[in-house]
């Protein structure tokens, strides 16, 4: 029997197959979790309804996270399956492209530092609280992806960094507001892997490299081994850890 048997998991942030949600919800599904999935826009539903049947579910509902209706929709809509769910994975992030590279303040406006902070941050408070009625009660746990940007100055990363900074913040302080009802919160740090997202950004193929010369294991990581650190964070195996940031990045963030 798995180690998350028995449990329920809502991940969202699957945009394709390369997707580290995708790695998650692989793993979590190995586990013996049950699954449901959300997607950002209606260009994603095919491809988010084909990855639940694929893990054996047929819950896949839509949710913007920009859009306050969309995520009490979706809690609305989960309580149609689920009477409650114990794992919250929050995959999103989002910056405009061109806030992605060149010089950080060349390319900052007041709009771009906005959208990046709402969707890549904000978004893990709004669905913690829309989440919390369903969770309660049940030992349960919030996951979300962040990267080394939140803590040093990286080329091209520029305003990600910042809200990549809010949204581990963000982990610590609903950490300490959840633990009461007994929910952790927790965030992997993962090295560059090759998504959709990370297309986005300038001279990322650069960024790869460089940690494939570099890190401690002379090369970058997969979303299965994301995936596999996201299925023991959100296990009670983990039932003592919350707030915490744990790197998944072949121990780059280690150098100096
Ligand atoms: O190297 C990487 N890929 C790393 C990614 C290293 C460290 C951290 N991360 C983070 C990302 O910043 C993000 O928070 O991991 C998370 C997942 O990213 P991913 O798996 O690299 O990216 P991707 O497969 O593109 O999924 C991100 C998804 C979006 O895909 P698109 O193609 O639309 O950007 O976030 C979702 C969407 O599915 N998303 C939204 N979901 C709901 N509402 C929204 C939104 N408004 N905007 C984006």
């Amino acid at each position: 029997m798995g180690f998350l048997h028995g449990k329920r998991a809502l991940i969202t942030g699957i945009a394709s197959t390369r997707s580290i949600a995708w790695g998650i919800a692989n793993a979590m599904h190995r586990e013996g979790a049950q699954l449901a999935f959300t997607y950002a826009t209606e260009r994603f539903k095919d491809r988010v309804d084909e990855a639940a049947a694929e893990f054996g579910s047929s819950i896949s509902l839509p949710c913007d996270v920009s859009k306050d209706s969309e995520i009490t929709g979706l809690f609305d809509a989960l309580g149609k399956h689920w009477d409650g769910f114990d794992i919250l994975v929050h995959s999103i992030g989002y910056a405009e492209r061109e806030s992605i590279q060149g010089e950080f303040l060349d390319n900052l406006t007041r709009e771009n530092f906005a959208v990046a902070h709402d969707i890549s941050s904000y978004s893990l408070a709004a669905l913690a609280k829309a989440a919390r009625p369903m969770m309660q009660g049940r030992a349960g746990s919030i996951l979300t992806l962040t990267y080394l940007g939140a803590e040093r100055a990286l080329a091209n990363y520029n305003v990600m960094g910042l809200a990549k900074a809010s949204l581990e913040a963000n982990v610590r302080y609903l950490a300490y507001n959840l633990g009461p009802d007994g929910i952790r919160v927790n965030a992997i740090s993962a090295g560059p892997i090759k998504t959709l997202a990370a297309a986005g950004i300038a001279n990322f193929r650069k960024m790869l490299d460089h940690v494939e010369t570099n890190a401690p294991l002379r090369r970058s990581v997969t979303i299965d081994e994301v995936g596999n650190a996201a299925a023991f964070l959100c296990s009670d195996l983990a039932s003592g850890i919350t707030g915490e940031i744990t790197y998944v990045d072949a121990g780059y963030n280690v150098l100096g």
